[in-house]
């Protein structure tokens, strides 16, 4: 049996998709973050014979170990994992979402024809490097988040088509209703604040739609970079312009990411003692 973790987004479930297409009854994956890949890894891969990894990366001396015992594919386009590039088995390309380099390395194996899955490969890439070129990839990730990740793997399994029925439009619309509702609501809650270095940059408390929110609140509000902080799971989103490196605050805080967009996890209370002595309960 191959093990397969990807990451759990939307590019991860398109690795997943291709692998598990390639691969069938073969290969289980398993989606995550960052932060949870080194427990899992350690936990499971001795009970595989050969472990594929994509659109995210577990740390360096992780892989080294376990590249000692196993088989391990890497596939990944994170800033943060260009250092794997020295080893054998390890495909690392910036400007290609995780899917289009799963796509391309599953090709080469050779007498593999992917092509039912090509268009749907381009809008993952159109929306995970944040190209927008195409205004269907960010229904595609709308439709991620409605399925959930293994019905949305499911579904492009039966049906390779980034054709939407009738039923997926109906409810993608009442999404984006949602969203545009949301958006609007949260970026009246944006705190402003000035970074060491000057820059001005938006705090705020969120749970959904971080992409979108974050564009929106750069773009519109002018701010350098953007902290959506998902109290609840204790999830810090960053988000950035063009010019701005995010990475380096998510690397800094245990995370990982693009230069543009990256994130890291905190055990940090948000100041709830405090809290509850003001309003007297302590
Ligand atoms: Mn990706």
């Amino acid at each position: 049996m191959f093990l397969h973790i990807t990451h759990n987004d939307l590019d991860g479930a398109g690795c997943a998709i291709l692998m598990k297409k390639v691969y069938g009854e073969r290969i289980e994956y398993f989606s995550m973050n960052y932060d949870e890949i080194d427990n899992f890894l350690l936990e499971t891969y001795q009970r595989y014979e050969k472990i594929f990894i994509t659109d995210v990366s577990p740390s360096l001396n992780i892989f080294e170990k376990i590249r000692d015992e196993k088989e391990i594919i890497l596939i990944d386009h994170h800033k943060t994992s260009e250092n794997f590039k020295k080893y054998d088995n390890v495909y690392h390309e910036i400007g290609k979402c995780g899917t289009l380099l799963t796509l391309e390395y599953l090709e080469q194996l050779g007498n593999i024809n992917l092509k039912e899955y090509y268009e749907l490969v381009r809008l993952v890439n159109d929306y995970d490097l944040w190209l927008l070129k195409d205004n269907r990839s960010l229904d595609l990730n709308k439709l991620f988040y409605l399925y959930g990740f293994d019905n949305f793997v499911e579904r492009f399994l039966k049906k390779p088509s980034v054709d939407l029925d009738e039923k997926e439009i109906f409810v993608l619309n009442i999404e984006n209703e949602r969203q545009q509702k949301y958006i609007e609501n949260v970026s009246t809650t944006v705190r402003e604040f000035f970074d060491k270095e000057g820059r001005k940059f938006g705090v705020v408390f969120a749970e959904q739609y971080n992409s979108e929110l974050g564009h929106f609140l750069i773009n519109e509000k002018g701010y350098a970079y953007v902290f959506i902080i998902n109290i609840q799971k204790g999830k810090i989103s960053l988000r950035s312009r063009k010019d701005v490196d995010v990475a380096k605050i998510a690397v800094a805080n245990g995370g990982g990411g693009h230069k543009n967009a990256a994130g890291f996890s905190t055990g940090f209370d948000f100041c709830l003692e405090n809290f509850l002595k003001e309003v007297g309960v302590l």
